[in-house]
């Protein structure tokens, strides 16, 4: 398709768009498929499918390699991995969390009955601000978890002094983290626990699955049980358990995903470069610090608007890609705290302004092994050219909502 060079070649104006076959956040990366197929033979041969096997002990392994944790207990996606930790470290009541985060975080806590409540974060890092931590601390919170947004540590330093003054467990969401770094530790060494989250949208996955990390042996061995039904042997159950087991095949995935990451570490580190570069006219849209190299996985591609932007041109430009087949996200709009279950309870009586106005600014561009650079600067032109036409594109937008 010739390239679109004026506002009337968008889609929006009823052209055909760009990529008839839609550019995706979060499209999986795929390991090798030989290498995958023959892990299956080697399953079916030992007829192993569940429970332990040794598919999941090696993904344990490599886990506890990459982060230098002493354990590592796989389970079957990370939002059950977070409620095991809730029941293994026994948290009780208000739970302190970040609202601008995927709604799993709170849903893991509400779902076993405890209060999420929520703080805001640092506009800079989109990361729990510790100073507002420490407020909650002071006011009573009986736990308190970090997210490590889009893979950039959340303060693990700062929070682990915090929490250890005021004798409160903290934990870590990891799902983003996987390979990622800050003050020359790994994810997965920080608070009590972290747990990643191998989904097939993350940058190392394993279909659906998930990995908690703790230094903690009598932790680990807890989880272990748990994840299991609470058995520690042929007939004996010691305590509360559920099924947060991984199967034999997904874990196979996720050692296999997890070869792949400095590969992924390095595209994306250009894809994000590209990006930043081709945008880098575009006053007021700006992207997050790119952390240290090696640091990050850089699977989010993380834009701002800020002025002179007006309040809708995020929308619009959402809206705009999306005729043209870029599935751009707004990640993690509107804020949690404004979803349900939590939106009556708490919208009228806490104020999240930074969360607030994260989720009414941050656009997610689609990154990874499958988006190439050409699909990269298509993007980015079309970007340019649906900014440059704002109002116009705004008014059509409205224009067709209107017919409908
Ligand atoms: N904590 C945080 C901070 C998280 O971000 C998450 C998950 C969790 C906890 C919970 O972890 P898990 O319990 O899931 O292990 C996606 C993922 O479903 C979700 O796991 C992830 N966060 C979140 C950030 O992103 P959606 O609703 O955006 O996914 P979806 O289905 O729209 O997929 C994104 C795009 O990827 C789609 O446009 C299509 C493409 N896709 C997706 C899948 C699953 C494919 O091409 N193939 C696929 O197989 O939530």
């Amino acid at each position: 398709m010739a390239p679109k060079t004026k506002p009337t070649d968008l889609a929006v104006f009823g052209a055909a768009p760009a990529f008839p076959a839609p550019v995706h956040v979060g499209r999986p990366s795929l390991p090798d498929r030989g290498k995958f197929f023959e892990a299956l033979n080697d399953i079916f041969d030992r007829n192993i499918l569940t429970n332990d096997g040794p598919e999941v002990r090696g993904l344990e392994e490599r886990f506890r390699r990459l982060t230098g944790a002493e354990h590592a207990v796989a389970v079957s996606n990370a939002t059950l991995g977070l409620q095991l930790l809730a029941r293994a470290l026994d948290l009780k009541g208000r739970v302190l969390m970040p609202s601008f985060t995927f709604v799993a975080t709170a849903h893991a806590f509400k779902w076993l009955g405890l209060e999420p409540v929520f703080c805001d974060v640092d506009l800079a890092t989109h990361n729990l601000d510790p100073l507002q931590v420490e407020r909650h601390l002071h006011a009573g919170v009986s736990a308190v978890v970090g997210v490590h947004l889009w893979g950039r540590l959340c303060a693990p330093l700062e929070l682990e002094a915090r929490c250890r003054q005021y004798h409160v467990p903290l934990i870590f969401d990891a799902a983003h983290a996987t390979g990622c770094q800050a003050f020359g530790r790994s994810a997965g060494t920080f608070g009590a626990a972290e747990v990643f989250s191998l989904h097939a949208t993350k940058v190392c996955h394993s279909f659906e699955g998930g990995v908690i990390t703790t230094h903690d042996g009598a932790l680990a061995g807890r989880l272990r049980q748990m994840r299991n039904f609470g058995f520690s042997g042929y007939d004996q159950v010691d305590c509360l358990g559920i099924n947060a087991k991984l199967p034999e095949p997904s874990a196979a995935m996720g050692s296999f995903s997890l070869e792949t990451l400095e590969r992924q570490r390095a595209v994306n580190l250009q894809s994000q470069l590209l990006y930043r570069d081709r945008l880098a006219g575009i006053p007021g849209l700006k992207f997050i610090d790119l952390p240290p190299a090696g640091a990050s996985n850089h699977h989010y591609v993380v834009a701002e608007f800020c002025p002179p932007w007006p309040a809708t041109a995020r929308d619009v430009l959402y809206d705009a890609l999306h005729a043209e087949g870029v599935l751009v996200r707004r990640y993690f709009h509107p804020g949690v705290h404004r979803m349900e279950p939590y939106r009556r309870a708490t919208a009228e009586s806490i104020r999240l302004p930074n969360t607030e106005s994260l989720c009414q600014r941050v656009l997610c561009f689609p990154n990874g092994i499958s988006v190439g650079t050409d699909v990269i600067n298509r993007i980015c032109d079309l970007t340019a050219l649906i900014l440059a036409a704002l109002p116009a594109v705004e008014r059509q937008l409205a224009q067709v909502r209107t017919v409908r």
